[in-house]
């Protein structure tokens, strides 16, 4: 369990002041100045030392993205754009972090963007965040009357604004190169990458994209140390981490843990077990609703972070737990997910449009039992045509859940087919 010393977000449950002076306090805004002054290549040192992968779901390591910026400028202007479109099913870490301790994430912005030669940052924060808007608004403002960001930020000579950009509810533009497209007042749409947005992003300008909470967390590591940070968790998954729960848990929650945390003690300890018992438990999607679920017995040893999700053939994703019990129609639960990721594709290549709907579709109707068996098996390549062969990761998203069920529940889809076919669903329904 992660040591209250070590905790970065000391206001997740907005118990304390949330403005500038509470968050200073808190030890906010100590001494950035200084760590400005110890210039670009000491900070993005100390975050490759960390161990920083970013927290938005592909892991991707931060210092090593960051490094991807131009050094010198060849005339264009750089820009840090926050993905704070937090949209992914059952995900809402980052929401807690702009509601409660906003002043973690513009101190981490203007670090951020000073180690990667930015001239301002936008925040693209999702529209169904109203609340959340305004308290991340009001804190900026206090930033500029107190010349923190600026002109002349921190009294450091270094230029850097802050803009907060508010989406129209739209999943895609979750997807950096869909969220960059929306920020220049188009159609949110992915590009496709390579050119990655370092070097052709925003205005077609050097562009790093990262999330709320990986960017949050660097003020901490550089008060700290980069070591510090890599001390907590294990090699290659370091660092505190927030992790939600939501779905048949006693308390949902979102809490700050160490990585590597076993997926039991974090149900247990913080989600206050599963609604009627750890035997009760029928399986977890581990990380947002793109990530394959995870059955029971297979949760017993899980390791909540990148390597221990793998090994579960699943992935980390947001840490974002949603725990189903054993009442619970997994076929019809994958179902609505499927559903989602049809209603949100964009539409533009063909194996997402086309495939989303037809796997919602046979997913409908594997719900209601009204298919064959063999049906199961052509749904399985029908994923394998669609994951990889699409612009952006809404194809694979759509795909690995599918996968997952049919990897594990197969015998409860057949079941659910021959029990309709026998005439057994229907005398089920009437009981
Ligand atoms: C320069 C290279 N940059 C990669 C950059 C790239 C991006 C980052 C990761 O998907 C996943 C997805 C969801 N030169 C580079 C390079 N980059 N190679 O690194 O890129 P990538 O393509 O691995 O991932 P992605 O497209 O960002 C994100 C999954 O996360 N997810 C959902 C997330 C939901 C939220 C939310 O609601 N907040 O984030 C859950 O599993 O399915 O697989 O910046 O440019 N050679
Ligand atoms: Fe659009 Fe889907 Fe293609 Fe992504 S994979 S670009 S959401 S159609």
């Amino acid at each position: 369990m992660l040591n209250d010393q070590d905790r970065i977000f000391t206001n997740i449950y907005g118990m304390h002041d949330r403005s500038l002076k509470g968050a200073m306090q808190r030890g906010h805004w100590d001494g950035t100045a200084a760590i400005l002054g110890n210039g670009r290549d000491w900070i993005i040192e100390q975050v490759k030392a960390s161990g920083l992968r970013g927290r938005g779901g592909a892991g991707f390591p931060t210092g090593l993205k960051w490094s991807f910026m131009p050094k010198q400028s060849d005339g264009r202007p750089s820009f840090l754009v926050i993905n704070a479109d937090e949209s992914e099913p059952g995900t809402c870490k980052d929401r807690e972090i702009m509601r409660h301790d906003p002043h973690t994430l513009i101190e981490g912005a203007l670090i951020a963007g000073f180690a990667m030669g930015a001239r301002a940052a936008y925040i693209y924060i999702r529209g169904e965040y109203v609340r959340e808007k305004e308290a991340l608004q009001a804190a900026i403002d206090e930033c500029y009357e107190a010349g923190l960001i600026g002109k002349n930020a921190c009294r450091s000579d270094y230029a850097f604004d802050v803009y907060l950009h508010h989406g129209a509810g739209a999943y895609i533009c979750g997807e950096e190169t869909a969220l960059l497209e929306s920020l220049e007042g188009k159609k949110g749409m992915p590009r496709m990458k390579p050119p990655f947005p370092a070097g052709s992003g925003l205005y077609g300008c050097p562009t790093t994209v990262n999330n709320v909470e990986s960017i949050a967390v660097v003020p901490t590591i550089l008060r700290r140390g980069g070591a510090w940070f890599a001390g907590i968790g294990r090699p290659n998954n370091t660092g505190v981490k927030l992790f939600a729960m939501s779905g048949h848990v006693n308390t949902p929650c979102v809490v700050e843990e160490s990585m590597s945390i076993s997926m039991k003690e974090l149900i247990e300890k913080h989600g206050g077990g599963v609604r009627g018992g750890w035997k009760n438990l029928k399986a977890v999607i581990p990380g947002g609703a793109s990530c394959p679920v995870i059955p029971a017995h297979m949760c017993e040893d899980a390791i909540m972070d990148y390597d221990g999700m793998r090994e579960k053939q699943s992935s980390f994703g947001t840490a974002c737990l949603i725990v189903m019990d054993q009442q619970t129609d997994i076929i019809k639960a994958i179902a609505r997910l499927s559903k989602f990721f049809k209603h949100e594709s964009c539409g533009q290549c063909t194996p997402c449009r086309e495939g989303t709907s037809w796997m919602w579709r046979v997913m409908d109707r594997l719900v209601k039992g009204e298919a064959e068996v063999e049906e199961i098996d052509m749904l399985f390549n029908v994923t394998k045509q669609v994951e990889g062969h699409t612009i952006c990761a809404l194809g694979d998203a759509a795909a690995w859940p599918i996968q997952g069920l049919i990897r594990h529940y197969r015998e409860e889809i057949e079941d659910r087919i021959k029990a309709r076919k026998s005439g057994r669903m229907g005398a089920m329904a009437a009981e």
